[in-house]
This record gives C-alpha cells, sequence and structure tokens, in this order.
C-alpha cells in the first residue's frame, strides 16, 4: 500500500507520534482534532517537516477525506463518532497506531492485553526482555507510543507492546508472535457499549496469528477460558495457579512449572515473587509464558522475576506516617482492579475512590470491602452513584470531598496506626486529572506533604 497523504485523528501523545513516524517516511499529513481551541503553534514547533503537515481543527472536512489515502485514528477517538463512519464510507482505510507502528516494524512482538494486569506484565515483559538483550522496546498504552519507535527496530528487536482494547478496534494484519489474554472483565462500557463487543475487541489481538505462534491464556479466568476455547489458529497456552494443567504453566508444591507435551521445567519459587496479591501471581505466570515462548532462557526469566519491585500507581507504597501506610492504586481505573487492591490490603483501610463515569456498576466492590474499609471518601463524577450503590449495600461510612487533596486530608485525619490509606479510585480520572499518572503523582505529593 502507498502511504502518500494520511489524516491523523488526534494530537495526544499518540497522534503526534505516529504524525512523526509517517513524516520520517516521506508522508504528508494532515492533523485533525476535535479541539478547536488546540494550540497548533506547539504542534508544529516539535516537528522540522512543515511543508508537509496541515491542520484542521473542529470539523473534518469532505474535501479532507477525498484527499487522503489513509486515516490513523488516536486509541480515545470512538469508531463511532461520525467523522470516522464518513471516512470509511468513502473507502479510506482506518488504521489503529498499532497497525500504522506494525506496517513499519521489524523484529518479534509480544502483545499484551487484558482488563487488568497489563501494564504490570508488560513492564515485567520488558525487563525479561532486557535481561537478555539490549536491543528491546516496552511500548503501547503503557504511555509510550509504538509509532515513536516502531522504526527504530531490527529484525532481532524484541518488542513488549501493552494494547488496549481502543486500540485493537482498528487492527488488520497486527500479527505478534506472542498474544496474552490476562482477564476479562467489564470495563469501558460507554465506548464498547457491550461487553460483547469489549470482549471481542481483546481477542482480536490473536486474529492474524498462526501456528508457529503462541497465545497465552488465564485458565483461572472464567470470562477468558469460554470466550477462548473456540480459538484454533494459534497455540494456545494457559496459565493457572489454582489447577495443575496438563499442559501450560502453573503452580505445584510452591513452584513455577512450564509443562509441555514432553517436557517439564522447574522456573522457580512462588516466594521469591516480591509483587503483592493474587493478581500478581497471575501477572507472573503470565509472563513467564510470554517470556518461554519468545525464546527467553528460562535462568533469565527466574533472575528477573525475582528482582522485580511492581510499577508505579499499581499498589505503590507511599510513605508511612505514624503507624499508617499510604498505598498509591491510581491505575485502579476500573471496579476489577479496585477489588484486587482491596484484597491485597492486610489491615483496614480509609479508602479514596471515584472519578469519570464509564458507566461501570460498583456491587462487586464495595461488596469486596468484606469489613476493611473503614471510611468510603468520594470525589470525583461517580461519587453520587457510588453512594448510592454502598448505601445499597449497607455501607454509609461515607466522606463527600470536592478535591483529592481533601481526600488526603479526610484520610489522615480519620486513619489510626496500623490502618493503610489507599487511593484505588475504581474509576478513571478524566474528570478531574489529564491521566491516572497525574492524578497517582498528585496523590504522592499530598501525602508526603502531610507534616509528621
Ligand atoms: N480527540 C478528538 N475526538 C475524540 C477524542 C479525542 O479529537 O472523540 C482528541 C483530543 O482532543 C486530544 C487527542 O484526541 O487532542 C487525544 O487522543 P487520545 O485520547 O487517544 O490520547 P493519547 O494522548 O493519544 O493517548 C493514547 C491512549 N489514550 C487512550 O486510549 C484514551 C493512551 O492510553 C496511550 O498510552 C497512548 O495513546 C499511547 O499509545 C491511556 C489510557 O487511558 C493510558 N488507556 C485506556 C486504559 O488504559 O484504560 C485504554
Amino acid at each position: 500500500m502507498e502511504i502518500n497523504k494520511v489524516i491523523v485523528a488526534g494530537a495526544g501523545k499518540s497522534g503526534i507520534s505516529a504524525m512523526g513516524l509517517l513524516l520520517r517516511h516521506g508522508a504528508s499529513v494532515i492533523l485533525f482534532d476535535q479541539n478547536k481551541e488546540l494550540d497548533t503553534e506547539k504542534v508544529l514547533a516539535q516537528f522540522e517537516e512543515k511543508d508537509r503537515i496541515e491542520v484542521e481543527l473542529g470539523e473534518l472536512r469532505d474535501e479532507t477525506i477525498a484527499s487522503a489515502d489513509l486515516f490513523v485514528i488516536s486509541p480515545g477517538i470512538p469508531t463511532d463518532a461520525d467523522f470516522v463512519k464518513k471516512v470509511e464510507a468513502a473507502g479510506v482505510p482506518v488504521w489503529g497506531e498499532i497497525e500504522l507502528a506494525y506496517y513499519y516494524t521489524k523484529g518479534t512482538i509480544a502483545a499484551i492485553t487484558g482488563t487488568n494486569g497489563k501494564t504490570t506484565t508488560t513492564t515485567l515483559v520488558g525487563e525479561i526482555f532486557k535481561a537478555h538483550s539490549s536491543n528491546t522496546l516496552v511500548v503501547g498504552n503503557i504511555g509510550l507510543p509504538y509509532t515513536k519507535y516502531a522504526d527504530t527496530t531490527d529484525d532481532s528487536t524484541l518488542i513488549a507492546a501493552e494494547i488496549s482494547s481502543f486500540q485493537l478496534e482498528t487492527v488488520h494484519e497486527f500479527k505478534p508472535h506472542v498474544s496474552a489474554v490476562l482477564n476479562l472483565t467489564p470495563d469501558h462500557l460507554n465506548r464498547h457499549y457491550t461487553l460483547d463487543n469489549y470482549y471481542n475487541a481483546k481477542l482480536r489481538i490473536a486474529e492474524n496469528q498462526d501456528k508457529n505462534d503462541y497465545m497465552i491464556l488465564n485458565y483461572d479466568d472464567p470470562e477468558t477460558k469460554v470466550r477462548c476455547e473456540s480459538i484454533s489458529n494459534t497455540n494456545k497456552v494457559w496459565f493457572s495457579r489454582i489447577e495443575e494443567l496438563s499442559e501450560g504453566v502453573y503452580v505445584s508444591d510452591g513452584k513455577i512449572i512450564i509443562k509441555q507435551a514432553d517436557k517439564v521445567t522447574e522456573v522457580m519459587d512462588v516466594k521469591d515473587i516480591k509483587i503483592l496479591g493474587t493478581h500478581n501471581l497471575e501477572n507472573v505466570l503470565a509472563a513467564v509464558g510470554i517470556t518461554f515462548y519468545m525464546g527467553i532462557p528460562v535462568e533469565t526469566i527466574a533472575e528477573t522475576v525475582r528482582n522485580f519491585q511492581g510499577v508505579e500507581h499499581r499498589i505503590e507504597f507511599v510513605r508511612e506516617l505514624n503507624g499508617v501506610k499510604y498505598y498509591n492504586d491510581s491505575k485502579g481505573t476500573n471496579p476489577d482492579a479496585a477489588i484486587k487492591a482491596i484484597q491485597a490490603m492486610d489491615t483496614t483501610t480509609e479508602l479514596i475512590a471515584g472519578g469519570y463515569d464509564k458507566k461501570s456498576t460498583y456491587d462487586e466492590w464495595i461488596e469486596a470491602f468484606d469489613g476493611k474499609v473503614k471510611h468510603l471518601i468520594l470525589i470525583g463524577a461517580t461519587a453520587d452513584d457510588i453512594a448510592k450503590c454502598a448505601a445499597a449495600h449497607g455501607f454509609t461510612d461515607i466522606i463527600r470531598v470536592d478535591s483529592l487533596k481533601d481526600a488526603v486530608l479526610a484520610a489522615h485525619k480519620n486513619a489510626e496506626p496500623g490502618d493503610n490509606v489507599l487511593l484505588s479510585p475504581a474509576c478513571a480520572s478524566w474528570d478531574m486529572f489529564k491521566s491516572y499518572e497525574e492524578r497517582g503523582t498528585l496523590f504522592k505529593e499530598y501525602v508526603n506533604e502531610i507534616e509528621g
């Protein structure tokens, strides 16, 4: 396919990196963003190839669509937006950033999706790759656009890519050597509308794989088990922390085992894993399977897992003050992730939650409080809905505040020695913050400002 004139939709991280990649390869780019207030000067200042850039804001004109041979869409833009439908109707291919990156990529790809655990697993896979080879890339939804680095790869590059459902909606030929689905639980229903749409988008990670490739799957996650049953185009490798499988990656007598048809390989002791919670054991089992089938020696895998301390914003220990431990789980952006964080708490907890409304249901999360949550301190757009749901489940120890800073102060005031304070919102951040990273970073700042 000739890539000469491309509309790039969305001037965030993804769009800017896609633009850079296209410009480096000689294409002309029309950057489109629905935000009429976008600072065009600031965007243009990032590129030398100004003669090959046009910017269109607000409405995308029919003439512009007709002039393009490709449309690259940022993951935050819904694929059913009116202007995207017009592009499709005009016969212009719609690629996401992952498809565009793939077009320019060499090397071997491990692609990781799932509702939760993606960032931890991708980071760990990346660490294992790095321990084996300096020619490693860790990219994707994790916050580093794949398009930024796609053309720095060569045949021996090992790529660990975290891929979201939004990014998978717009793949066409994307073909990882190893794919992984960590779990499937409800999320992003405001965008995908139904669970079927959401789960089917995720399973597209394997649609172009073949019998030379591998798909690593969570045997303990009921939805993954059922939905992946009929996939047969690639080699499925299941992992389980509960059952000893006839083939796959599992735990036996406190050890992680990889069992192939004719061979049993002992990887390491479970007790040597440093990251908290059973969900993290699942992430480790997935990472072991992924890297094993990417050809990394078992000793390198085991050594790296033993040293892995986890990632920022995921049940991240911040500080201990007057016998109270503060944890930042800003990446707990849906109820299922937030359940994992509550389960990982070993004592009574002041919980800060609430945020952008993704139309989630909160019942299971509130049930998971399990007597551990002393006060639920609510902020953000979902505060009313959560308070109502909590009351329906008989939980009324609720404190309402207007800002994250006030939430931290309320938690500090109410916490007693031996308690934990946990930010684990069960919601995205976009009502009050740019990103979950910004929310988590501010939380840490406010916690560290408290005088002892
Ligand atoms: N825009 C429109 N119309 C729309 C929506 C957005 O014009 O309907 C414009 C905005 O005005 C803005 C730009 O698009 O200028 C923003 O694009 P974006 O929302 O795709 O954000 P990026 O900065 O490009 O970041 C995206 C991912 N964001 C989303 O999927 C929402 C990042 O994932 C990802 O790290 C990055 O690309 C690089 O691949 C973040 C995320 O929240 C971490 N992901 C979700 C999650 O993990 O739950 C899926």
